[in-house]
């Protein structure tokens, strides 16, 4: 494949500076393959700390960030904030800010918009619900935040499509890696049909739900699988393995 295998790590509202360092100094002093891409989302807080110890060659995410570039907005982080603390990314539309705080799809494409006038890259989340996709509603699901996404968005290079179903979030329950790869060619069909021939060949889709060390091999392998965001495993020293599950 032609895209370059992208590795997200979603530390989430974990770590303190002790163990957030050591698990810098695991990263930076690891074989890391080349050819993968990684970025850390590192909790809000520990941006610049995270940006001024991790090795340049590894990127670093805000988790979150609001609208606009600053105001009376007590609480949120603008992306103007993160680009001053040396950080590129910024992850939008996780499942926990859709479900745990109420975002509304509406919301997630207004930050994406801003985010990337903003210089920011995004890594845009989307992913049905169990009762989704018991009821047969995954495409549809799927297909209609991509929409969301696909209306704010200009330059599809900055952007990182991850798809994570919701009921394998946290749960230990990973997609099998024919149901992953399922999810993301008829993605990848979608923006073909909606999008752009070129936006689909090179658009990265990434897994995420439950990504390990032990399944992120199989789960790499499928042609349309071209990376992870991975929360749980992303603290640990198995990330390394992650990183380095393409062949
Ligand atoms: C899905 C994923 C990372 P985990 O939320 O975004 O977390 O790997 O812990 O399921």
């Amino acid at each position: 494949s032609p895209r370059r295998f992208f590795v997200g790590g979603n530390w989430k509202m974990n770590g303190d500076k002790k163990s957030l360092d050591d698990l810098i100094t695991t990263l930076n002093t690891a074989a890391l393959h080349d050819e993968t891409e990684v970025v850390c989302g590192a909790p809000a807080i520990y941006l610049d700390f995270a940006r001024s110890n991790l090795d340049p060659r590894i990127g670093v995410a805000a988790q979150n960030c609001y609208k606009v570039t600053k105001g009376a907005f007590t609480g949120e982080i603008s992306p103007a904030m993160i680009k001053d603390c040396g950080v590129d990314w910024v992850i939008l539309g996780h499942s926990e800010r859709r479900h745990v705080f109420g975002e509304s799809d509406e919301l997630i494409g207004q930050k994406l918009a801003h985010a990337l006038e903003s210089d920011l890259s995004v890594i845009a989340c989307i992913g049905e619900k169990l009762e989704e996709r018991e009821a047969g509603t995954t495409e549809e699901v799927v297909y209609a935040q991509t929409q969301v996404i696909a209306d704010n968005v200009k330059d599809w290079s900055k952007v990182v499509l991850a798809y994570e179903p919701v009921w394998a979030i946290g749960t230990g329950k990973t997609a099998t890696p024919e149901q992953a790869q399922e999810v993301h060619e008829k993605l990848r069909e979608w923006m073909r049909a909606n999008i752009s021939e070129a936006v689909a060949d090179s658009v990265r889709i990434i897994y995420g739900g439950s990504v390990t060390g032990a399944n992120c091999k199989e789960l790499a392998a499928q042609s349309d699988v071209d990376g992870f965001l991975v929360g749980g495993a992303s603290l640990k020293p198995e990330f390394v393995n992650i990183i380095n599950a393409r062949a």
